[in-house]
């Protein structure tokens, strides 16, 4: 881009102040002038977001192209909607009611707000790593030839300070530095404060070294334009300077000029004499403010100087709460000014009050010309791009055949037919795994379509004909990204990719592997790509205690809980390969669906006897839930309902039980997530006035009101307990309550009481009532 012309940079410091004030407003509007429905605090980050007015000014009306993403630092929200009204592209009411209902948001969000949203962002550290695999999202397509180089762009993400204490962020800069990650930048809003107080001095450069040792450009901007040439020409003005700490810089911004004065004469005495005879106190205030990320020449120049693709990271010094009365207050994270102060500040911005909305109020007439030519420039990403959804056909996909097959086996096998029978679908799946692509049989998958690396890497093992079952080179024809361990990076990765169809218009059918119990190390990162409704499907393999000698430490519990709470994702847990099958093709066409979702598949490493089925009537229940695999008579008294790996002990039971529960039935249950969302669905269609039975309450008033269920997995009992509330029957829960010891199968079920024993002794306690 071309050096702007000197009036754009006075542009673009009266849109810096125009940010200011508009978020300002924006938040004391939604605490002291609407008014409050329920008379709790409304909130907001009027520092937070002064910090950052002309970085983002620089930014949005300067240096982004049209092709460029961006997260915002999730207290910014309040600058990017202003960003927006100034470009019209957000309206008044939405700002009018910030943070209230169907409003502008407190954090910018893809999903809620109506102005585009690139990221979401709002749980520190995740928005900044996701712009990493964004990147890497885009080389992957550019390699398949499904991204032009015209529309390939850049991808910023703006940091608190406090941000960079967030471990998932060094993940993150690890992992790209594998991959050769380029394109981007991160700008970080260094006010040296956090939530609470100042930040930590003591680790002033260390973040500057550990960027550059991943390879990161690292470009410093301390000073403004002026206040580096006063320290230049006072070098114990500059050392003085230098020594002061995070929290004696910070009080003396929020102390103002008078402070500085007294301060530097204190410590510097006649050496700082001709810098306080050529300033009043006033001056000396506005000059020590002067810092970097607060100076649109400094801004403006470092962006235009990193327009090539080495990922860089901006040390952007600011002042937390610039221009704002409590500018520098450690206290201020949460501050808001009071209508006097917010007074004070409309004159001093030259607002003339009942004008506070207008976009441009306080400009004068000579400066609008160059604002309003500058704000038609930059209308980039004006409107919310399209999604593409509905874009490939998924075509039936078989069951593997086999008498005896675990989940798992089938999950390799059905992924590597795919891949020999070719197809749109099969060359548009990615797959990912934080090292245990192997362990959760993705090789032979991986074998096929290859490691995805920009630049090829041999396979030394295979050209030194040492023998390997798994190829392991790469290429950019690839189709599996293979990561390190770390798990906040396989979340972040898939919601990158599976935002691939808005982000870059093509869908990606992103498939992440790993083993069930550390779904709960990426947690909060797979919330995150489920609260942006990124779609992926997420195999997690072995789960619970199943997994025998493999340890008791990788035994999981609990993760069929955490589905059942998570919006945007659905579990299914498949007994048998063919249901699991029939899952796997419903993921990939909930993920290509506007209305889908992404999926969870928990699979488990025991080879089982498969069932012969006489029909396909099943197939529609597994993929709702659950359905009858034994059917019960109807009324009968009681029934066993299952799920997953446990299945032979179930059947087992059921053949042992029959003959004294006549009627018994066997309830294969393959999601409690659906079956619950089902029935809470009715319920509020009923107060809606429509009368449908859900899906669980169909399957379960096939047995008497009163009847028993013994319920098991190998999962927390609360997974399949609740299924006694919607009729109101009564529940013997089997289940996993404790964890940690290593064994053979036998030896844990007896322990764990997952085996026929415990599910006979079940039965009998729960028909005691019956028969007596
Ligand atoms: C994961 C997570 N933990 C805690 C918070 C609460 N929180 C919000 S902002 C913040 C720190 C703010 O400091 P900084 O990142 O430096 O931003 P600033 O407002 O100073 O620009 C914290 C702890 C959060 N949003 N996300
Ligand atoms: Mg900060």
């Amino acid at each position: 881009m071309l050096k702007p012309a000197a009036t754009d940079i006075e542009s673009l410091k009266i849109l810096d102040e125009r940010l200011r004030w508009l978020s300002a407003w924006t938040i004391h509007h939604a605490n002291h002038v609407r008014d409050s429905a329920d008379g709790l605090k409304v909130g907001g980050h009027q520092a937070s977001c002064a910090s950052m007015t002309a970085i983002m000014a620089a930014l949005y009306f300067h240096a982004l192209g049209e092709n460029d993403r961006v997260a915002v630092k999730p207290h910014a929200g309040p600058v990017l909607h202003a960003i927006h009204y100034l470009l019209g592209s957000q309206s008044r009411e939405a700002l009018e009611n910030f943070r209230g209902f169907g409003g502008a948001q407190s954090y910018p969000s893809r999903t809620k707000d109506c102005i585009p949203v690139d990221f979401s962002t709002g749980s520190v550290g995740l928005g900044v790593a996701i712009t990493l695999f964004a990147s890497l999202v885009q080389d992957y397509l550019t390699a398949h030839g499904w991204l032009d180089e015209k529309d390939r762009g850049r991808f910023v993400a703006l940091i608190g300070d406090a941000e960079l204490d967030e471990g998932n962020i060094y993940e993150a800069i690890i992992e790209g530095a594998k991959h050769d990650v380029r394109n981007l930048w991160w700008i970080v809003d260094y006010n040296r404060q956090s939530l609470d107080a100042t930040s930590a001095d003591r680790m002033f450069e260390r973040f500057d070294e550990i960027f550059r040792s991943c390879g990161w450009r690292v470009v410093e901007l301390r000073y403004g334009k002026r206040l580096a040439a006063a320290l230049a020409a006072h070098p114990k003005l500059k050392a003085w300077f230098e020594r002061l700490s995070n929290a004696e810089l910070s009080a003396l911004h929020y102390q103002g000029g008078a402070a500085l004065r007294a301060r530097l004469q204190a410590d510097l005495g006649k050496a700082a004499a001709p810098l306080l005879k050529d300033h009043d106190d006033t001056s000396l205030a506005a000059l020590f403010s002067d810092l970097g990320g607060h100076c649109m020449e400094s801004l403006v120049e470092a962006f235009d100087g990193a327009r090539d693709d080495v990922p860089t990271l901006f040390m952007a010094w600011t002042i937390k709460g610039y221009g704002l009365p409590f500018a520098g207050h450690k206290d201020n994270h949460a501050g808001l000014m009071n209508p006097t102060q917010m007074a004070a500040l409309r004159e001093a911005m030259g607002v003339r009050e009942g004008e506070e909305w207008a976009p441009l109020e306080g400009v004068g007439d000579n400066a609008r010309t160059g604002v309003e030519a500058l704000i038609e420039r930059s209308r980039i990403g004006r409107d919310k791009r399209a999604r593409a959804f509905a874009s490939v056909a998924i075509p039936a996909i078989a069951a593997p055949t086999g008498e005896e097959q675990s989940t798992q086996a089938a999950f390799g096998r059905i992924l590597l037919d795919l891949s020999k029978a070719g197809g749109e679908l099969a060359d548009r799946i990615v797959t990912t795994s934080p090292d245990v692509t192997v362990s959760t049989n993705l090789g032979a998958w991986v074998n096929q379509r290859g490691l995805f690396r920009r630049e090829p890497m041999a396979d030394v093992f295979a050209q030194e004909k040492i023998a390997s079952a798994q190829k392991w080179s790469a290429a950019n024809s690839g189709q599996h990204i293979e990561l390190g361990i770390a798990e906040n990076n396989l979340f972040l990765m898939l919601a990158a990719a599976g935002l691939a169809g808005d982000q870059f218009g093509t869908r990606l059918f992103p498939i992440g592997t790993l083993y069930d119990p550390f779904i709960a190390r990426g947690l909060d990162a797979l919330n995150y790509a489920c609260y942006q409704d990124a779609r992926f499907l997420l195999v997690a393999t072995p789960s619970g205690i199943t997994l025998g000698g493999e340890g008791g430490a990788h035994q999981s519990i609990n993760p069929p809980l955490i589905a059942l709470g998570q919006p945007g994702l659905r579990h299914y847990e498949p007994a048998f390969a063919d249901e699991l099958a029939a899952m796997i093709e419903h993921a990939f066409r909930l993920i290509d669906d506007p209305a889908g979702e992404s999926t969870y598949l928990r699979l488990s490493t025991r080879a089982i006897r498969q069932v012969e089925r006489t029909d396909e009537r099943w197939r529609d229940g597994a993929l709702a839930g659950g359905y009858w695999l034994r059917e019960p008579a109807p009324g009968a008294e009681a029934a066993i309902v299952a799920m997953g790996a446990v299945m032979p002990e179930a059947l087992a039971a059921w053949e042992e039980l029959s003959p004294d529960v006549p009627g018994l039935g066997l309830l294969a249950v393959t999601s409690p997530d659906l079956l619950h969302r089902g029935w809470t669905a009715a319920q509020s269609a009923r107060w809606d006035g429509e009368r449908r039975a859900s899906h669980v309450e169909q399957l379960l008033s096939a047995l008497a009101p009163a009847a028993g269920l013994v319920t098991i997995a190998d999962a927390a009992p609360a997974s399949l307990s609740w299924l006694g509330g919607v009729i109101g029957q009564r529940v013997a829960p089997l289940g996993i309550e404790k964890f940690g010891q290593t064994g053979s199968l036998p030896d844990l079920y007896a322990a764990y009481r997952l085996d026929g024993a415990a599910i006979t002794e079940a039965a009998a306690e729960i028909l005691l009532p019956f028969r007596t």
